[in-house]
């Protein structure tokens, strides 16, 4: 029923790393369908309403591990380095009356958010650090989604070695929670390169494999089956859950 305790208590020690565990988990049989009837359970008991604690600026931690495939080396991203993100456009498309391209100065504008929340890797690490942003709830209602809208889909600039996408997805329900942040901050400073600059989602309330970073596009869906290989992000795609709920 405890989700994390089980991945804990079954494979702990065996794995060291989130590919470790994608690859494992994609041999399991068993444990797809484990999760797979455990997940509307969990969906259930934990639900989205739930605030994560916030924590105070003493609680910060030191270091902040880089755990992700490879920062991005395409010549897209690389451009935009080099001009320092001056043409990013984060793009809001889909199922919505209002396509967005905003700049950085247009996300900066916009009321923000800080928060100091704990980051909780399906691995087993987890460390505090303090994000400031723009609430993901009000880039999405600036787009007004449609009615058909169910998910909110996040299209990253990473591509692993098999030329596979990073994406990640929540409903719109979840996309409505308050602490679910576009953060363009950690610490007080841009976000890093290797932490998912210029702008990476952060829903502290959910495992750190949501949090995507390098974020390029949003997109608004009435459905995932379409995307990927159809479960809604990139590590579910290979056996993760798709609601990864603390
Ligand atoms: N685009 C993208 N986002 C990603 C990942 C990734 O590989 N690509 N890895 C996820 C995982 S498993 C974790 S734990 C966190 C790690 O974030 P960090 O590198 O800033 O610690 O990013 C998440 N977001
Ligand atoms: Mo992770």
């Amino acid at each position: 029923m405890n989700r994390r305790l089980f991945i804990g208590t079954s494979f702990s020690g065996v794995l060291a790393g989130c590919s470790a565990i994608g690859t494992h988990l994609n041999d399991n049989e068993h444990f797809h369908n484990v999760i797979d009837s455990a997940e509307s359970l969990n969906q259930r008991i934990i639900g989205t309403h739930g605030l994560a604690r916030e924590y105070r600026v003493s609680d910060i931690s030191r270091d902040f591990p880089v755990n992700s495939l490879p920062t991005p080396t395409s010549q897209t991203y690389r451009g935009l380095l080099s001009d320092r993100f001056r043409s990013y456009r984060l793009l809001v498309d889909g199922a919505v009356d209002r396509r967005l391209a905003l700049s950085l100065p247009q996300l900066y504008g916009m009321q923000p958010k800080r928060q100091i929340t704990r980051h909780d890797c399906v691995e087993g690490w987890s460390v505090i650090a303090q994000f400031d942003g723009v609430p993901l709830r009000d880039v999405v209602a600036l787009a007004r989604p449609r009615n058909d809208a169910k998910y909110v889909v996040f299209h990253c600039f990473d591509i692993d070695q098999d030329g596979s996408r990073y994406y990640e997805s929540l409903d719109v329900h979840q996309a409505q929670h308050p602490q679910t942040l576009l953060a363009l901050q950690m610490n007080g400073r841009p976000i890093t390169p290797d932490h998912g600059a210029p702008v990476r989602l952060r829903v502290p309330t959910q495992l750190g494999y949501k949090s995507a970073k390098w974020v390029q596009r949003i997109e608004i869906v009435g459905s995932l089956t379409t995307l990927g290989a159809g479960k809604g992000g990139y590590w579910e795609d290979q056996g993760y859950e798709w609601y990864a709920g603390i």
